[in-house]
């Protein structure tokens, strides 16, 4: 497995933002740098190839252990510790993402081929609802590339995921007491899906995405609570209606479509105001930092919400 690199200096520091925009969602970056693939039952062999990234965040990476072992994904389990006890036996291969609606191109995607994508090292902030954060260094690539390739028609205003469903290996979707309604459901606007900084996700740390991280793809939108990032996509499809979100179906008043980070909407039962960065001064209590509008991203999203009151649609 080849050395973490931190990532370069953002284009988007040293490029006005249109340029920055247009070139980002066309070209990568030019250096390469080996994927590894890891872990029994890979089935790649071939070392894949990622772009080095030009995105930075100054802040420190969270240890791989802790984004490994303290996250959530219901269908393993509610607790924070469940998904990594509980993955293991999750089979992520075969796979493939079919990709329909609104699109000229329908196409079903199998991993190998979701798996030449450009591949970037992004590192991202994340944010979760229930007020902790971390730095991840992913691996993926922009949305934006696969939307390309279907051909999204002019109707198409809305993106949804669906995560699989396999009750065999998932116990969180067995037995008498379910958490949530299955499939896990997750939407974007179109533009938002279309957005440079919107990924699909396959690794973290340069290595294949763990089980619990929501191999073999998962979402991962940096300027929303954690929950919008979507785990084991099995469904892409374009919508000309707002597509059903598990959250927002689960407790409408709590969780909404849009999901930003915002620290002046509190949540109703808690401040969004501060956040406890996972792995810095113990995972509870103490050490809270101020959480940032759009989770720090303001400079590159908040033109998306213009003119929209983002108390309303939180
Ligand atoms: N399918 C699925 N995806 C999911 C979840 C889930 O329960 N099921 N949990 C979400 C929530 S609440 C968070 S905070 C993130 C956490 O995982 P990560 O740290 O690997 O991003 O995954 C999100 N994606
Ligand atoms: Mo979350």
């Amino acid at each position: 497995m080849p050395a973490y690199r931190p990532p370069q200096i953002p284009m988007s520091e040293v490029t006005p933002r249109e340029i920055y925009l247009s070139r980002r969602s066309f070209m990568g970056s030019a250096t390469a740098a080996g994927l590894a693939i890891s872990g029994a039952g890979s089935a790649f062999a071939a070392p894949l190839m990622a772009k080095s990234s030009d995105y930075k965040v100054s802040d420190k990476l969270t240890p791989k252990e802790a984004i490994t072992t303290y996250n959530n994904f219901y269908e393993f389990g509610v607790n924070k510790e469940d998904p990594s006890q509980n993955a293991g036996a999750f089979k992520t291969t075969p796979w493939s993402v079919k990709v329909d609606g609104l699109v000229g191109k329908p196409k079903e995607f199998g991993l190998e081929e979701l798996m030449k994508m450009p591949l970037e090292d992004r590192t991202y902030r994340m944010r979760c609802v229930e007020g902790w954060s971390m730095v991840i260094p992913w691996v993926g690539f922009p949305l934006v590339a696969l939307l390309n390739q279907v051909e999204p028609l002019g109707s198409a205003k809305y993106v949804s995921f669906e995560t699989v469903v396999r009750p065999e290996e998932m116990p969180g979707q067995k037995g008498l007491f379910q958490a949530l309604p299955w499939p896990y459901v997750e939407g974007l606007r179109l533009d938002e899906a279309l957005h440079p900084l919107t990924l699909l996700a396959v690794g973290l740390y340069g290595e294949t995405l763990p089980n619990q991280n929501g191999a073999p793809i998962r979402l991962v939108v940096p300027w929303k609570y954690g929950f919008k990032g979507i785990k084991s996509i099995v469904k892409i499809s374009l919508t000309e209606k707002q597509p059903e979100t598990t959250w927002k179906n689960s407790n409408a008043r709590e969780y909404g479509f849009y999901s930003n980070v915002n620290p002046a909407v509190d949540h109703p039962r808690w401040s969004q105001a501060t956040e406890q960065r996972i792995g810095e001064g113990g995972f509870f209590g103490g050490n809270r930092k101020p959480t940032l509008p759009f989770n720090g991203y303001a400079d590159q999203v908040a033109s998306l919400y213009a003119g929209m009151d983002l108390k309303a649609n939180y």
